[in-house]
């Protein structure tokens, strides 16, 4: 029986609901400052959601929604640009504060710290997205809490590829019997399924809802607080009212045997 030893956590969608109101938002925001006409409404952005990583998101749309753009000066330059106005109207996003944690992911680092777990990131997204977040979410150097920061272009294929979460376990010296991920989507799930690792919370949102989870260790609304429940999604019963670390020290076991 393996001993847990590290919790490896996505952060779109997981730590904090950031994709409809503020990478969405702030990709319209480059658009408009570009001069193009694109807009990305809530159910369209839904649907590009199913490419990870915002340039290849944006390259997907120039390709499926817009290919009477292509190849008129839409190159690789051009949509690096773009998506660096974006990075950039993102992080003020952020920076004003617009996007909480979502509910219980504050209780649940503290009481993992407190158990002397280890900790890390694993995300698609742009580091300088994580630092925002974390910077304008968690007290001051809560970057050291975690051991690792495994995001964005590090890796050359982003999820659904296991690329990112392989890449943190070798970092942190750590194999996959030894780590439990935190994930929202059907790709962060192939992700980590594909990196080996088999304890796996999945907690949902709007956007993920409907995704295919097979293979989770247990699927949530929620991590939940005292005082606003988890709820579990899938087969399995939750006997607490909220995601702890023993909690996910009895998935592990059961991941593990
Ligand atoms: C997150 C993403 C990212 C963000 C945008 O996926 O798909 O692409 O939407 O980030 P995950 P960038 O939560 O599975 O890591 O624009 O910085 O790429
Ligand atoms: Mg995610």
């Amino acid at each position: 029986m393996s001993k847990l030893q590290a919790l490896l956590f996505d952060v779109d969608g997981t730590l904090a609901d950031t994709e409809r109101d503020g990478h969405r938002v702030a990709f319209n925001q480059a658009f408009a400052d570009a001069g193009l006409d694109w807009h990305w409404d809530e159910e369209l952005y839904g649907r590009l959601l199913a490419v990870t990583g915002g340039k290849e998101r944006i390259r997907h749309f120039l390709a499926d929604y817009r290919p009477d753009l292509k190849p008129a000066g839409m190159d690789d330059d051009f949509v690096a640009g773009l998506h660096a106005s974006k990075t950039d109207y993102y992080t003020r996003l952020l920076g004003r504060g617009e996007i909480p944690l979502r509910p219980g992911v504050r209780r649940l680092l503290d009481e993992a710290r407190a158990a002397g777990m280890r900790l890390a990131i694993a995300t698609t997204t742009t580091p300088e997205n994580v630092t925002a977040l974390l910077e304008h979410t968690l007290p001051e150097g809560a970057m050291e809490w975690f051991e690792v920061i495994a995001a964005g272009d590090i890796v050359p294929n982003k999820k659904p590829a296991p690329d990112i979460f392989v890449w943190a376990m070798e970092q942190m010296g750590l194999a996959p019997e030894d780590c439990l991920a935190l994930e929202d989507s059907a790709n962060g799930v192939k992700s980590v399924l594909g990196a080996g690792i088999r304890s796996l919370l999945v907690t949902t949102n709007g956007y993920t809802r409907d995704d295919d989870f097979t293979g989770a260790s247990l699927v949530v609304d929620q991590l939940g607080e005292p005082d606003s429940p988890a709820r579990a999604l899938d087969h399995h019963a939750l006997n607490r009212p909220y995601v702890d670390v023993p909690l996910l020290q009895e998935l592990h076991q059961q991941a593990w045997g």
